[in-house]
């Protein structure tokens, strides 16, 4: 045990009413919310490269974090694995989240890379054996290295692209060992600076093989757990190539991939593209391909993604409404891609941070299933489609071609008159529970 979080106890649930600010007030791993574990419902987990890797800079300066697995080779890191999961534990988290490089460093090649990576998950492997936290996924980094400045899979230079497959392999590997529920790939450098350098048709179709293959050696090795592709419309490129969730789930039918890959959602990401992140959950729900959420929030007045800690329950209870109606998770779950804010040095933010983001996804649970057993807003949405209910609008839209149908608007003197939307009166119902 070491002495990082000296003083901090495990997080105790003491209730709405308790003033202690590491103690959870809604999270509460056993309740039932719709017939389910609100810990199952959620599926919490914690970003290691946030939490353990990030060293609190931005492009006007470093580190500001003191740890003592700072700039070290593997024994630092063996130390930062240790004290992850010491956090895990204090927490009770039930997931954590990783790319390779935050866990082990870079070698002088990518083979003694990826024996760093391996000797880090074998920890992980032997810790988990008493730990109940699981890894919600795994995922590689292809986007730090300078070799990746020209993209990973689209880049212009074979090497690249092969270097890259040999590392999601690795990184695939592993998290099959660990036992991962998914694996994640968020193309950060996959998309473009200028169409002056750009072969926009022949990196995308770079970007199908890719995506092929990792879903091709998926089943070669009996990995049971669900590829996702985290979309994001620009930063670090200008133009990335998996811009939102209708762009991706376009991107997979073209390749025939849309039953093999789903989605990892990431609020800022939603907001970054100009939507909401109930949108973009909806989208993909509709779609067939919702999977996974990466929940974090943007500051509204910055234009980039800040990943700050979830602390909007109405937000958060609207767009976990939508997940609800969904069915909600099977793989997937809530991963906290949220980072502290540089000035919060104390290892105490960082328990703070994940206390209240638990929280605030407790809150808002528990308001988006309060919705749900109301009914009302159901009821709503029937009534307002229950004309698609009838044989003849069923017919229509199924058997009948257009001058059959025009047919029927002469004959029947069909005159439609327009119905309220009622959105004021649905917005007053949400919020009895928000
Ligand atoms: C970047 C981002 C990543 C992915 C994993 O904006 O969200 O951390 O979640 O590579
Ligand atoms: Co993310």
């Amino acid at each position: 045990m070491s002495d990082f979080f000296e003083g901090i106890a495990p997080i105790p649930f003491e209730g709405p009413e308790s003033e202690n600010p590491l103690a959870f007030r809604f999270y509460q791993p056993d309740r039932l919310v719709l017939g389910k574990r609100m810990e199952d419902q959620l599926r919490l987990s914690i970003a290691y490269w946030h939490s353990f890797a990030w060293e609190g800079g931005d492009p006007f300066g470093g580190r500001t974090f003191e740890r003592p697995w700072f700039g070290g080779g593997m024994e630092a890191a063996r130390l930062k694995a240790e004290i992850a999961f010491e956090m895990f534990d204090l927490l009770g988290a039930p997931f954590f989240a990783f790319h390779d490089r935050d866990i082990a460093p870079e070698g002088q090649s990518l083979a003694e890379s990826n024996r760093n990576v391996r000797e880090i998950a074998d920890y992980f492997a032997r810790r988990m054996e008493t730990s109940p936290t699981r890894l919600l996924w795994g995922t590689a980094n292809l986007f730090s290295n300078r070799r990746f400045m020209s993209g990973a899979a689209t880049n212009p230079d074979p090497e690249v692209f092969a270097y890259a497959a040999a590392q999601v392999k690795c990184a695939l590997d592993v998290t099959h060992q660990l036992g991962g529920a998914n694996y994640v790939l968020w193309g950060g450098r996959e998309g473009y600076e200028t169409l002056l350098n750009t072969d926009m048709g022949r990196e995308l179709d770079q970007l199908g093989r890719f995506l092929s293959k990792v879903v091709d050696y998926k089943h070669r090795i009996g990995f049971p757990g669900t590829i996702l592709i985290e979309p994001k419309p620009q930063e670090p490129t200008k133009h990335q190539y998996d811009y939102d969730v209708a762009t991706v789930y376009g991107f997979l039918r073209r390749f025939g991939l849309e039953k093999e890959v789903k989605v990892n959602i990431e609020v800022g990401h939603a907001v970054l593209a100009g939507h909401s992140f109930e949108h973009e959950i909806a989208t993909a729900v509709a779609l067939g391909i919702f999977g996974s959420v990466d929940a974090n929030r943007n500051d509204y007045q910055s234009g980039w993604d800040t990943d700050q800690f979830p602390n909007n329950v109405p937000e958060l209870a609207v767009a976990i409404h939508q997940i609800l109606k969904g069915g909600g998770f099977v793989t997937g779950g809530f991963n906290f891609d949220s980072k502290l804010r540089r000035q919060s040095l104390d290892p105490e933010d960082l328990i703070a941070a994940h206390v209240g983001g638990m929280d605030v996804c407790a809150r808002a649970l528990l308001a988006a299933a309060a919705i749900i057993e109301d009914g009302g807003l159901d009821q709503a949405l029937a009534d307002r489609y229950a004309g698609w209910e009838t044989p003849e609008a069923r017919d229509m839209l199924v058997e009948a071609d257009l001058a059959a149908i025009a047919a029927w608007v002469d004959q029947d003197n069909i005159d439609p008159q327009p119905r309220s939307g009622k959105q004021e009166k649905l917005e007053n119902l949400v919020n009895r529970f928000v």
